[in-house]
């Protein structure tokens, strides 16, 4: 059984998951002590998944002292645990593991339904331990550099808030089925898996002076509807969107325009948010992440704001000035920023029974974060569903 209450003990961390987002994961908990070597130490424990000869040779090459292939078997051993499996794995380990008084740090989007996704909030409302939702995107130093902005009142009041995230992977109508494209398992398609990170986003950028997300109105469309199953003849229903649209109104009247589509010809993982204020203007492009494009003042056009000043978020971690950093790096500060709450909870002891987390420790995107976005994501497919504008609760 860990010890989870000794301070002066690495994190024991158990990984569930070993492909994309565990070899992410693991690379970040590997990057750690070279580059923030504040953040609290920590012991690759266990990777745990299904199939035994990926998890030997995940847990070789990810630096795990072992494998295992049910995750009940190993929870009481680890302190921290990463959900990374697919969306329907993310409720039950998850709540398993808040009750059994570890922190979680678990993928997006929090569960593939609205119901499970407010058990996994309620769970972390209950628990001692951190819960965290890998919104990964919320840690590129670019976007920080924007929220400061948009705080400071730089853009003024918030009019307008755009954002797409395109990708062509299913262009080809013979492209294989995945357990991405089955509602069961994902819950949705493109909405819940892109716009999860438009939506977060958003929320995370102008939430403070737009204020929440009130109404919505969204469209869903599937353009292939089965799929070849790898290494068999059989095809499989694609029950999930390929694409989405969304409209939406903030607090104070800010007009939102969202999209996401698996059929974006020529885009691979083209995500953009462009804002307009009152004073000004900012666009920000994930394949050019460490730049930000900027309007204020008088000034009668754009400029290339370099995001990689020694001042910037995270950057003094990595390279000198202008030397840029990649996607890999917002793992790595998500990473620090969750562990560095658990160690935080941790020295402070339990939360107070009103779950008043006044000891430190907190985390953001949360488990309650990522409940909040996945409302708006279900009130997008309703109104798609209904035809008509759906108002958030
Ligand atoms: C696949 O579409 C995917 O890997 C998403 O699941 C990630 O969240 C996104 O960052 C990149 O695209």
């Amino acid at each position: 059984m860990s010890d989870s209450n000794s301070p002066s003990e690495p994190l024991k961390v158990g990984v569930l998951g070993y492909r994309f987002m565990g070899k992410a994961h693991s690379n970040a908990l590997a990057r750690l002590p070279m580059f923030f070597p504040e953040a609290p130490d920590v012991e690759r424990t266990v990777i745990i998944g299904r199939d035994e000869d990926a998890l030997a040779d995940a847990a070789e090459r990810f630096g795990f002292e072992s494998t295992a292939t049910d995750w009940r078997d190993v929870i009481d051993d680890v302190d921290v645990f990463y959900n990374l499996g697919p969306n329907h794995l993310h409720a039950e380990p998850s709540i398993a593991a808040l009750e059994a008084g570890k922190h979680v740090f678990c993928e997006k989007p929090l569960a593939p339904t609205l119901d499970e996704a407010e058990a996994m909030r309620d769970a972390a409302r209950d628990a001692d331990g951190v819960a965290g939702c890998a919104f990964n995107y919320r840690f590129v130093p670019a976007i920080q550099y924007a929220k400061g902005l948009i705080e400071d009142g730089e853009l003024g009041e918030i009019h307008h808030v755009r954002g797409r995230y395109l990708q062509d992977w299913l262009v080809d109508p013979e492209a294989p089925w995945a357990w991405r494209m089955d509602k069961d398992l994902a819950g949705s398609g493109a909405l819940g898996d892109l716009g999860a990170h438009t939506v977060d986003l958003a929320r995370f950028l102008v939430g403070e002076v737009a204020g929440d997300i009130e109404r919505v109105s969204g469209h869903l469309q599937t353009f292939v509807d089965e799929r070849p199953v790898p290494d068999t003849d059989e095809y499989k229903p694609v029950t999930v969107d390929d694409a989405y649209t969304a409209q939406a109104e903030f607090e104070n009247g800010a007009v939102g325009s969202f999209e996401a589509s698996r059929f974006a010809n020529g885009h691979k993982n083209d995500h953009t948010i462009e804002i307009h204020g009152s004073e000004g203007s900012l666009k920000f492009s994930l394949e050019r992440l460490n730049e930000l494009e900027v309007k204020t003042g008088d000034s009668r056009g754009y400029e290339t704001v370099l995001v990689t000043d020694e001042s910037d978020p995270y950057v003094d971690h990595w390279w000198p000035p202008g030397h840029v950093i990649g996607w890999e790096h917002t793992f790595v500060h998500e990473n620090y920023e969750f562990l560095t709450a658990v160690a935080e909870r941790r020295s402070a002891g339990s939360r107070t029974q009103s779950g008043d987390s006044n000891k430190g420790g907190e985390f953001h995107p949360s488990f309650e974060d990522a409940y909040e976005v996945q409302e708006i994501l279900d009130a997008i497919e309703r109104s798609d569903a209904s035809g008509e504008w759906v108002t958030l609760e």
